[in-house]
C-alpha cells in the first residue's frame, strides 16, 4: 500500500472555533484524551492502514505540532521509503500563504508528483476516529474513480456543518453541497443526510488536472468542499465510501467526531469516560501512538489533613498526584496535581495543572500549566463564571494558560 500512495494531512487551519485552546497551537496539536494530541488519531489510522509516506501540511501556529511530530512520530524508516514530514508553506507557487485546502495541496503538488504515487490520500488533522483506509483504497481502485469521498449518515440538522452528498445505487456521487442551509436528505430517510467526512482518495492524474484548473480560476476559494468536489462531479467519476462498513479488522462503530468547537471537543473527551466508550482506547490491535515523557506512575495519597486522594470514573495519566483531593468524571493529563480537599468534577485538566487546596471545579477545560489558587470555585455560579471566563454554548468553561487569577 505504501508504494502506491502518498498521504497528505491538512493541518493548517486557524481553528478559531476552538479558541482559546488554539490561541497558541494548531488545532491538530490540541491535547486530547489524557495523553494524546488530536492528530495522533489520524496518524494512528495511517499507521494501521499501511500508509507510511505522509506529508503534514502546517501553517498557523505550527511550532508545538512540529515538535510533537518530531518527538512522537519519528518512527518511519527512510531506507524503506517511508517518511512523515511536516511541510510549512514554502511559497513555491507565488507569494501567498495557503488560500484554502486545495491550494495547500496545489502548492505542494511537486512533492506529490515526485513520490510517483498513483493515489493521494487527503486527510484532516483534526478528527477523532478510528478507520482502516485500506478498504476505501480498495474500493477506489476497483471502481477506477477519480475521487472517493468517505461519508457517513448524520442527522439533517447536523448536516448543515458538512458537505452533503447525494449518491446513486452504485455509490456514484450525483450532487454535493458544502454546508447547505437546507441539506438534502437520503431518499428513504427524510431526517438523515450523507455527510462528507473530509477524507478523500484522489487518483494522481485527476488531482493534478483539477488543481491546475482551479489555480487559474480567480473566482475560486481553492477549497475542496466549496470548489473542487462540486466541480469534479459528473455523475460518474466521484464515488462515496460508506464509513463503518469496513471488512476485516474491527474499527469501531462508525465513531467519528469533528472536534472543531469547544462543545464538540469537550463531548468527545467525555465520551471516553462512558462505561462502554464509543471509541475504545484499549482496543489492543489498534494502539494510538503519542509522545510519552518519562514520568512516574499516577498516584493518590492522603493529605496531612487526613483526607484521602480519590478518583472515580476518570482518566488519570502518568505523573498525576491526587493528594487528599478528589476527581470524578474527569480527564487528567500528565503531571496534574490536586491538593487537599480540592474537588474536580466533569472536567479536563491539561498537563501540569495544579488545583489548589479547597478549590472546586466543574465542567471546566483547564489549559496547560494553570495553577488554580486555593479555594477558587468555578462551574457552580454561571453568572460569576461568565464574567471571568469564556463559557461555551453548552456551559463548558475554558481557563487558558495565561489566565491571571
Ligand atoms: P471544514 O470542517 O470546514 O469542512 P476545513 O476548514 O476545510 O474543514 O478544514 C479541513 C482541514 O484542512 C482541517 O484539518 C484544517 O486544519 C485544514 N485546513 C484548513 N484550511 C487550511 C489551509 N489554508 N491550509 C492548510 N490546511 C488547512 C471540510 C469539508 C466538508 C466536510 C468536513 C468534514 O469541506 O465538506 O464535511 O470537512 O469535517
Ligand atoms: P503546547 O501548549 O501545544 O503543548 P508545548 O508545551 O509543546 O506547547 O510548547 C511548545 C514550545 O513552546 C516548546 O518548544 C516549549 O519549549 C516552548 N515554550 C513553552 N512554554 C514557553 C514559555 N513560557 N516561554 C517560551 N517558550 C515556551
Amino acid at each position: 500500500m505504501k508504494e502506491e500512495t502518498v498521504t497528505v494531512i491538512l493541518a493548517g487551519g486557524v481553528g478559531s472555533r476552538l479558541s482559546p485552546l488554539t490561541d497558541n497551537r494548531a488545532k491538530p496539536a490540541v491535547p486530547f484524551g489524557g495523553k494524546y494530541r488530536i492528530i495522533d488519531f489520524t496518524l494512528a489510522n495511517c499507521l494501521h492502514s499501511g500508509l507510511r509516506r505522509i506529508l503534514v501540511l502546517t501553517q498557523y501556529k505550527s511550532h508545538s505540532l512540529q515538535k510533537h511530530l518530531r518527538d512522537g512520530w519519528s518512527i518511519f524508516n527512510p531506507e524503506l521509503g517511508e517518511y512523515i514530514t511536516a511541510v510549512p508553506p514554502q511559497m513555491r507557487t507565488g507569494e501567498s500563504w495557503y488560500q484554502g485546502t486545495a491550494d495547500a495541496i496545489y502548492q505542494n503538488l511537486y512533492l506529490l508528483k515526485r513520490s510517483d504515487a498513483k493515489y493521494v490520500v487527503v486527510l484532516s488533522g483534526d478528527h477523532i476516529y478510528r478507520m482502516d483506509y485500506a478498504p476505501m483504497l480498495k474500493q477506489h481502485k476497483e471502481t477506477g474513480a477519480d475521487l472517493t469521498v468517505a461519508c457517513m449518515e448524520v442527522d439533517k440538522e447536523e448536516a448543515k456543518a458538512f458537505g452533503v452528498m447525494g449518491v446513486n445505487e452504485r455509490h456514484q456521487v450525483q450532487s454535493f453541497a458544502e454546508k447547505p442551509s437546507e441539506p438534502q436528505p437520503l431518499p428513504n430517510k427524510p431526517d438523515v443526510c450523507l455527510a462528507s467526512m473530509g477524507i478523500y482518495i484522489f487518483s494522481m492524474d485527476a488531482l493534478e488536472s483539477i488543481l491546475e484548473q482551479d489555480a487559474d480560476n480567480a473566482l475560486s476559494n481553492h477549497d475542496f468542499g466549496k470548489d473542487i468536489i462540486p466541480r469534479l462531479i459528473d455523475g460518474q467519476g466521484v464515488y462515496a465510501y460508506q464509513f463503518g462498513g469496513e471488512e476485516g479488522r474491527v474499527t469501531q462503530d462508525a465513531y467519528w467526531r469533528d472536534v472543531g468547537t469547544i462543545d464538540s471537543f469537550y463531548q468527545a473527551n467525555m465520551d471516553l469516560l462512558a462505561v462502554e466508550p464509543p471509541l475504545d482506547l484499549y482496543q489492543q490491535d489498534w494502539s494510538i501512538r503519542t509522545y510519552e515523557p518519562q514520568l512516574p506512575p499516577a498516584r493518590t495519597v492522603s493529605s496531612s489533613a487526613g483526607n484521602e486522594g480519590i478518583f472515580i470514573n476518570s482518566i488519570i495519566s502518568n505523573g498525576v498526584v491526587i493528594a487528599g483531593g478528589s476527581a470524578q468524571n474527569s480527564i487528567f493529563f500528565p503531571k496534574v496535581q490536586v491538593d487537599n480537599a480540592a474537588v474536580v468534577i466533569n472536567s479536563i485538566i491539561f498537563e501540569g495543572g495544579v488545583i489548589g487546596e479547597g478549590a472546586h471545579l466543574e465542567n471546566c477545560i483547564v489549559d496547560k500549566n494553570v495553577v488554580i489558587p486555593p479555594n477558587t470555585v468555578i462551574g457552580v455560579n454561571p453568572m460569576d463564571d461568565a464574567k471571568r471566563f469564556q463559557v461555551s454554548p453548552n456551559g463548558v468553561i475554558v481557563i487558558p494558560s495565561d489566565y491571571q487569577f
